[in-house]
């Protein structure tokens, strides 16, 4: 099979770990049976003290590749902050932002060869080539697309980078919307479009409906393609609330409700063909949708494999 996942950080980076151990898909196979394209979110990415950092590419390749903090879910395992520490020594900001050690190195490779002028998909098989996370991980673009928030409170209206709304305000500013600045002129990152039109079905994973898998979606051309094929997706929120993160501040701000169903219907029946909605959502309907119910939540390697091999179940029902 010929599997694409679209990937935000950590809902998709643990979904993938799944799905790759649901395969038995492992790196060290000569001739994997199964195949997975990752097209990854790089709306999150921003530039920082000089360095390029893409959260939700580093989440998925430290996960799937051993390298991730498990408890966080994003940044290195045993990871110190003597940089961090320093650059504070000189007062530099943010420093709301913390970049570890450990993790610095992968900001460094990436940014030497930007200036180089490698595109990002090269940069990221490239970085890929030492992490070997047994997927083929895709940026969405090459081209820079940063998703900047509208945000309004008593130092005015203004917008503001993702990052800063996120991890600075903690998601508490509420957002008026969310603007994906450069996508409008950007195209799909070579083998994009290719990995979707050959895939036998693509599976959304529970990232973040708005910044995650939104911010792919609004890659000119992407969603036409992935709305071509049978899509099965995993819901990330559980009895009106997200697993983790904030994804109901992303959700108010486009008007849709947090909630399993509104989830679907705001991807909508032209994208979405199968759904996967925890027991505690068992009943819902989404009309035009296949929906299923079982536990959703990743809280260990099985439960996780079992999540993935019901989307792979139900895609292969519904194509
Ligand atoms: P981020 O980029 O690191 O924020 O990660 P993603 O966009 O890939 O995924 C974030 C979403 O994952 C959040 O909205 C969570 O609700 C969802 N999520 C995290 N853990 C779980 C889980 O165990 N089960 C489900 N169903 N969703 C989860
Ligand atoms: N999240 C935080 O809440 N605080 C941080 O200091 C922080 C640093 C960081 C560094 C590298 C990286 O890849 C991710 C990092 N994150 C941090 C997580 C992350 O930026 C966000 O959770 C996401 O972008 C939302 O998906
Ligand atoms: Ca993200």
């Amino acid at each position: 099979m010929r599997i694409v996942v679209l990937a935000g950080g950590i809902g998709g980076a643990r979904f993938l770990r799944g799905l790759k151990d649901a395969l038995h898909n492992r790196a060290d196979q000569a001739e994997p049976q199964h195949s997975i394209t990752v097209i990854g979110n790089t709306g999150d990415d921003i530039t920082l003290f000089g360095l390029r950092v893409c959260p939700d590419l580093d989440t998925v390749m430290y996960t799937l590749g051993g390298g991730i903090n498990e408890e966080q879910g994003w940044g290195r395992a045993d990871e110190t902050f003597s940089v961090r520490e320093e650059l504070k020594a000189y007062g530099m900001q943010p420093q709301w932002f913390g970049l570890g050690d450990r993790d610095v190195a992968t900001h460094i490779v990436r940014s030497q060869m930007l200036a180089a002028g490698y595109p990002l998909s090269a940069i990221t098989e490239a970085l890929c080539d030492r992490w070997q996370p047994g997927v083929r991980l895709l940026p969405m673009t090459d081209d820079q697309v940063e998703t900047h928030v509208l945000v309004a409170d008593g130092s005015g209206r203004r917008a503001i980078h993702f990052q800063e709304w996120w991890v600075r305000h903690r998601a508490q500013i509420p957002a008026e919307s969310f603007v994906s600045v450069g996508a409008d002129s950007a195209t799909p990152a070579p083998g994009v479009l290719e990995a979707v039109e050959e895939a036998d079905f693509v599976l959304l994973p529970p990232s973040n409906p708005v910044v995650s898998i939104g911010s792919i979606l609004g890659i000119p051309g992407i969603r036409d393609a992935v709305a071509a094929k049978t899509v099965v997706g995993v819901s990330p929120i559980i009895g009106g609330a997200p697993v983790r993160g904030m994804a109901d501040a992303c959700l108010r701000a486009i008007g849709v409700e947090t909630s399993a169903r509104a989830v679907a219907e705001h991807y909508g029946p032209e994208l979405l063909d199968g759904w996967l909605v925890d027991e505690a959502d068992a009943g819902v309907v989404v009309e035009g949708v296949e929906v299923r119910a079982l536990p959703l939540y990743m809280s260990d390697p099985e439960r996780t494999a079992a999540i993935a091999r019901a989307a792979v179940e139900l895609a292969v029902e519904l194509g």
